[in-house]
């Protein structure tokens, strides 16, 4: 069966894959998985329709037959599951991709996200500026914690695991601030990720998306 996603209309990155139907897109295509794309306007996301798929509104949204899923962590893990390639068959190993997935989602990411939401959406308030250097500390003490653990090492835990595509597109958000590169083996990493088909694939239609859409008459 093949599954349908749902993606930004017009991302507000202008295609440059930070949205989060990316990391899903690129689960699907490292297992080789073929899908649609419906795409939704930010005015569809908050109506009816799209509120039964996503109760927060929110993209992407993954539909295989009777099943729905948001949140893609939900989303690449059930992926991740149901085809070879994206979780080791050992059951530690295996255990130990999942944990990067989670720490990617629930460590790593947040500080990022507070990141963004404090040059985006907080920089005409009176104390932004005093609040930046203590958000971008928090998000330095995780690169500096994740660089120390990932040393000179390829993946987080042996071979690429979804634990590595999901760290890799939470990191990708940093690639602007330019703090990515005072941790060059985060940089490389994160460009290593970069470098496989399959992101290249996921990344290029995510793109085309925008393209598309914002040359459209
Ligand atoms: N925890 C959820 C998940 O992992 O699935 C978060 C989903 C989420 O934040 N979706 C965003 C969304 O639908 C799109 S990806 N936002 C609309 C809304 O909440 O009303 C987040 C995103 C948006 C824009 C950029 N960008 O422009 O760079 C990057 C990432």
């Amino acid at each position: 069966m093949i599954p349908t996603i749902t993606a930004f209309e017009r991302s507000p990155d202008g295609g440059q894959g930070l949205a989060r139907d990316t990391r899903v897109r690129w689960a699907l295509e490292e297992v080789g998985q073929p899908y649609q794309v419906r795409l939704v306007s930010f005015k569809a996301m908050k109506e009816p329709e799209h509120l039964e798929l996503h109760p927060f509104g929110q993209i992407p949204t993954y539909e295989e037959g009777d099943l729905t899923l948001f949140e893609t962590g939900s989303i690449v893990l059930h992926i991740a599951q149901n085809h070879k390639g994206l979780l080791p068959v050992d059951a530690n190993a295996r255990a130990r991709a999942i944990t990067w997935m989670f720490a990617a989602l629930n460590t790593v990411e947040p500080p990022i996200l507070e990141l963004a939401n404090a040059k985006l959406l907080e920089s005409d308030r009176s104390w932004s500026k005093e609040r930046l250097p203590l958000v971008m500390d928090r998000v330095r003490t995780r690169l500096r914690e994740l660089a120390n653990r990932l040393g000179d090492a390829d993946w987080l835990d042996s071979s690429f695991s979804a634990g590595d595509l999901m760290m890799v597109h939470v990191l990708q958000r940093l690639k602007s601030s330019g703090m990515l590169d005072e941790f060059p083996n985060l940089a490389a990493y994160v460009a290593r990720g970069e470098a496989r088909p399959a992101y290249k694939r996921a990344f290029n239609a995510q793109s085309a998306v925008f393209t598309a859409t914002s040359t459209a008459p």
